[in-house]
């Protein structure tokens, strides 16, 4: 098994994680130079017409895109530690907040840092800095959601440490990287946040 992934972008690195929790360390990553615009060759858009890593090669030869359906796949060959739920409701609750997070921060801070900064330079096909300004109001909401969920929950899906804290983290990461946010406005993320961020996978 092949990752198509770029290291330092955060949707690759909620897929290592999520092998780093599992222990699952038989895939073979390869660097796709996303800054260069090596994701839109004619090459890589054969694994992944929508243009974006991560990308899983299996072995044989189907490719798996979205971080959430990678992972799912990992989820299902390799059931335990269990990171998606085990039972109906869990799962639910699980993929509810995972959902949640991928939508209000991820997808929120990612547009902010493609339409309001410099995003990737050169190869940004289109801007709007309102839009990106929005995202940003949008994902202060997300923020200040799971500062409420956290008060009552160790973890973000409750508690039981699952997909949805990987999302969360790797979202929060690079929402502190991109410079908009201070978790100082968000008591109980910080807690949460220096509690996950020491698990080995952090690292991934
Ligand atoms: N929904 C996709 C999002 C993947 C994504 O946006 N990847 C970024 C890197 S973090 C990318 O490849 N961006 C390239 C671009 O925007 O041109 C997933 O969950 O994997």
């Amino acid at each position: 098994m092949k990752l198509y992934e770029f290291n330092p972008f955060p949707n690759p690195r909620r897929v290592r994680m999520f092998l780093a929790e599992k222990g699952i360390n038989n895939v073979e990553f390869v660097q796709v130079d996303v800054p260069s615009g090596e994701h839109r060759t004619e090459e890589f858009v054969k694994k992944n017409p929508s243009e974006v890593v991560p990308v899983l090669e299996l072995d044989d030869g189907t490719y798996i895109s979205e971080s959430f359906a990678i992972s799912r796949y990992f989820e299902d060959a390799f059931p335990e530690p269990s990171l998606m739920g085990s039972t109906p409701k869990e799962s639910a609750v699980i993929d509810m907040w995972q959902r949640r997070v991928e939508q209000s921060l991820m997808g929120c801070v990612g547009t902010y840092f493609h339409h309001a900064t410099e995003g990737l330079g050169a190869i940004e096909l289109y801007q709007n800095k309102d839009w990106g300004e929005k995202n940003r109001e949008m994902a202060r909401s997300g923020l200040e959601q799971l500062n409420k969920q956290l008060t009552t929950n160790k973890y973000v899906a409750g508690d039981k440490y699952s997909i949805a804290d990987i999302t969360a983290l790797c979202s929060i990461d690079f929402a502190l990287f991109i410079k908009i946010e201070k978790l100082e406005d968000y008591p109980n993320i910080k807690r949460w946040y220096e509690d996950v961020s020491t698990r080995p996978s952090a690292s991934a």
